[in-house]
């Protein structure tokens, strides 16, 4: 099996080749490619050196899979040139995700709809992907009716230039600005860019995707999005009304077996889930449940998890096993 890594010396292409290694995925020949500017730049991956190639050598050689995390004009204008020659494409970009011919997977939710025949798939943004792992098994059991999310952002998802500017902020030092505003020591209602009806597109694809990957587009949802200076993770308070009521100690138990799910709810004991404890993890981490005592049916949680892992490069990953191991594809 021949895989490539498009975008391999961004941060999310370093995650994914840490998760490689980590769930040791078999593969004969490894592909690290980028941008004309990056080729030629060297990467060590499990011990053995690779020389960092251009996109069209890339798509000389055929991989059978390539992972993209490069920006979506970059994915509309190569992802069907590596299609073309027959490789599957995992696409991190927003590019695919609401074409209505290319499937938005989290393997956890919609794996089972994808075919060998699907060439380009799309990941969802990272901030839709924990919220809907964690919501399915409360959605399979009561039914959603409504979703209210504000989402408390990891300055990783803005890549390492954001890195950058927040760190020499907290250390007095000036540098290129990532942001309209300074970070640290802040937060910024702003990620991505603001649309005509005043919501930001982060704000929109956590309402566009989540429906689209539920199949469901009778749920309501308004989102707020909110970049915090932080690494590690992306944290979301979630208010959901189900169709149905339920049963707090059942919603534990649904939380505790669902898969990719890390329950993490005792506050007596200061027990919940955090940006600096979901850090490098590939789980969804769940807590602070509690009835919304404003209205019927709704709960209130807190869900946190690691952007640059299950928020991309983990969640492209396993659709990659998935495909592997249930199409038998390479
Ligand atoms: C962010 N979800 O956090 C967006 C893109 N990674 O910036």
């Amino acid at each position: 099996m021949k895989i490539a890594v498009v975008g391999a010396t961004g941060l999310v292409g370093g995650e994914i080749l840490e998760v490689l290694e980590e769930r040791n995925v078999q593969f004969d020949e490894l592909l690290l490619v980028a941008s004309a500017r990056s080729a030629g730049t060297k990467k060590t991956f499990k011990g053995k050196e690779y020389t960092v190639i251009t996109m069209e050598d890339a798509v000389a050689q055929a991989p059978d899979f390539a992972i993209f995390s490069a920006g979506g004009s970059t994915s509309l204008e190569w992802a069907p040139k590596f299609a073309a020659v027959g490789t599957t494409v995992v696409d991190n970009s927003s590019a695919w995700r609401m074409s209505p011919d290319h499937k938005l997977i989290v393997p956890e939710i919609n794996a089972s709809t994808l075919t060998a025949e699907d060439k380009i798939i799309a990941n969802p943004n990272c901030s839709t992907i924990q919220m809907v792992v964690a919501l399915e098994p409360l959605r399979k059991r009561y039914g959603l009716k409504r979703i209210v999310v504000s989402t408390y952002q990891s300055v990783t998802g803005s890549g390492k230039a954001a890195v950058d500017q927040m760190m020499n902020e907290r250390q007095g030092i000036d540098g290129p600005m990532c942001y309209a505003h300074k970070i640290d020591m802040n937060a910024l209602p702003h990620i991505d860019v603001f649309l005509d009806n005043g919501y930001t597109k982060e704000e929109m694809k956590m309402v566009n995707e989540t429906r689209k990957i539920f199949n469901d587009y009778s749920i309501g949802i308004t989102s707020t999005t909110v970049r915090i200076p932080t690494v590690g993770g992306h944290s979301e308070s979630v208010n959901v009304e189900f169709k149905e009521d339920f049963d707090m100690e059942e919603v534990k138990a649904l939380l505790n077996s669902a898969e990719g799910v890390v329950l993490q709810d005792d506050p007596k004991h200061n027990v919940y889930p955090m940006p600096l404890t979901a850090h490098k993890k590939d789980e969804v981490f769940v807590g602070r449940l509690r009835r919304d005592e404003s209205q019927p049916n709704t709960l209130n949680l807190w869900i946190v998890a690691d952007n640059l892992r299950k928020g991309a490069a983990t969640n492209a990953v396993q659709i990659v096993e998935y495909l592997q191991k249930q199409l038998k594809i390479a």
